[in-house]
């Protein structure tokens, strides 16, 4: 029950923001894991691979959420009962949740000392390690004022602005079509991550490249906060992050389309960032540029060539 509520929830975006679903998710296989009633080892496994499926279905962008999973369950394979797999598997999600906990402490501390004093910042849609980032940056008295878009169709931008207003931080909250506008008056633009590839690309919110573009046009540095679990290790096999798109009722209500037949609604949640336009990934390993992803997901998601393959399940190196 807890697990398919918890899927529920991710997909309906009740729960959403890549690091928020991945822990949710770790939460959800303890929590199922413990509840199972189960005594034979290879039904035990067989139930927790069924479990991961279907959390790693919800959402197929966030690459948080089948590293977050994979973490969780891989470890119970060396288990010799369902007892010690049980065990395993509950003590590498309490883990996971903890290590995610601090990874945005630490991006938010180095985050914050890449951001120069007395900054207007700009973000775009609502990452937790953003938000923490330009906190922190202002409890050091880094920041003057922050500009939050608005984030079009589920306008997550509210939740940013009102995160950093209640942190007393002057907010400036705009339409997605200002960011341009206003990119004169930024001193550093702060975005996360769904995902990161091999070669430095960052998937965010849709309307992040536009942003980063922008950006890039006025020479203003593009920081991307992000923990090490959003890179994407099937990148270096050639797969591609897949898009979510989403129902078209979220951009127009059925009501309207209904009476436009030739109109077909787009509704993709992400977009592509090129490493270009990036200017440095702030991990919790410390603020990279977008050019060493590679070095994140060898040394970090236990990226090993030789045996790694799509549905290889990968553990983070200790
Ligand atoms: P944190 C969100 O996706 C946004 O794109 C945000 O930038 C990203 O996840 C990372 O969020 P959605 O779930 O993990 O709103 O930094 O579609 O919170």
């Amino acid at each position: 029950m807890v697990l398919e509520d918890t899927a529920r929830r991710i997909r309906t975006m009740e729960i959403r923001g890549a690091g928020r679903i991945a822990r949710a998710a770790a939460e959800a296989l303890r929590d199922h894991a413990a509840a199972l009633q189960c005594t034979n080892l290879e039904e035990f496994r067989q139930e927790m691979h069924r479990a991961a499926t279907i959390l790693t279905e919800t959402r197929p962008t966030a690459v948080s959420l089948p590293n977050a999973v994979r973490f969780v369950i891989s470890r119970m394979d060396a288990s010799d009962s369902a007892e010690e797999a049980r065990t395993t598997l509950m003590e590498s999600a309490d883990e996971f949740i903890s290590r995610s906990h601090q990874a945005v402490d630490m991006i938010a501390e180095y985050g914050s000392r890449a951001i120069p004093e007395d900054s207007v910042i700009m973000t775009h849609c609502n990452s937790e390690v953003a938000v923490a980032t330009a906190v922190k940056a202002w409890e050091k008295g880094r920041v003057r004022e922050a500009f939050a878009t608005e984030v079009r169709p589920r306008n997550q931008g509210y939740i940013t602005a009102k995160a950093l207003g209640d942190a007393g931080i002057p907010t400036n909250f705009i339409v997605d079509s200002a960011a341009r506008y206003f990119m004169r008056d930024i001193d550093v633009v702060i975005t996360g991550a769904d995902a990161v590839t091999g070669a430095g690309a960052v998937v965010n919110k849709i309307g992040t490249s536009q942003i980063a573009l922008a950006a890039h046009e006025a020479r203003v540095p593009f920081l991307v906060t992000t923990e090490t679990y959003k890179f994407a290790p099937g990148t270096l096999l050639g797969d591609r992050i897949p898009i979510e798109e989403r129902p078209p009722g979220e951009v127009m209500g059925d009501d309207i389309t209904a009476g436009m037949p030739n109109v077909r609604v787009r509704n993709p949640a992400f977009d592509v960032t090129p490493a270009a336009y990036v200017d440095m990934i702030v991990t919790e390993a410390g603020a990279i540029p977008p050019g060493m992803a590679y070095v994140i997901i060898r040394d970090y998601l236990g990226w090993k060539p030789d045996v790694w393959q799509k549905n290889f399940l990968i553990d983070h190196k200790e």
